[in-house]
């Protein structure tokens, strides 16, 4: 099985597109999606992308990439980021490198939304950069964890 990473994203985002294009652009939720295959592509990954409105549910996926071997998960909590003890305390549990991604500059809005729980389990974090921080996010994780090059590449995993 392809080296695989989940890529989180909670409540509201399937919004994306559609409301507050001012705030959040106009890309929708299937084009981030197609931008996180096309990323992780390149690096020999594939993805499971998924989006939930309920917190158990994203609880559910993060123990899911855990137990299914993935190589890391990359999440928008939208709104949980801020008040989910519970998902960090799940992120924490995976013991999986996570990537935080915000397609806003959440340090740049309201002060509730400038402390992030998920911020305490990330291994990166990446805010502002509209939908392409889900891109930059998977080059990056890629560049951290040698995942292989392509096809022929070599994988050269290591821990996180
Ligand atoms: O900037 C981000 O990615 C956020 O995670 C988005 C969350 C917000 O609560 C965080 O503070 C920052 C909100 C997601 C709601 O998404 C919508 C998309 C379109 C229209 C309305 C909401």
């Amino acid at each position: 099985m392809a080296d695989t990473i989940y890529v989180l994203n909670g409540p509201n985002l399937n919004l994306l597109g559609a409301r507050e294009p001012e705030k959040y652009g106009r890309a929708t939720l299937a084009d981030v999606e197609r931008l996180c295959r096309d990323r992780a592509a390149r690096h020999g990954l594939e993805v499971v992308f998924r989006q939930s409105n309920s917190e158990g549910e994203i609880i559910e996926s993060i123990h899911e990439a855990r137990a299914k071997g993935a190589l890391a998960i990359v999440i928008n909590a939208a709104g949980y980021t801020h008040t989910s003890v519970a998902i960090l305390d799940a992120l924490t549990a995976t013991d999986l490198p996570v990537f935080e991604v915000h397609i806003t500059n959440i340090h740049a809005r309201e002060h509730f939304r400038h402390r992030s729980y998920v911020s305490l389990a990330a291994r990166g974090v990446i805010c502002g950069f509209g939908i392409e921080g889900y891109g930059l996010a998977i080059d990056g994780l890629a560049a951290l964890l040698g995942t292989k090059q392509g096809a022929g590449g070599r994988t050269a995993r290591m821990r996180p």
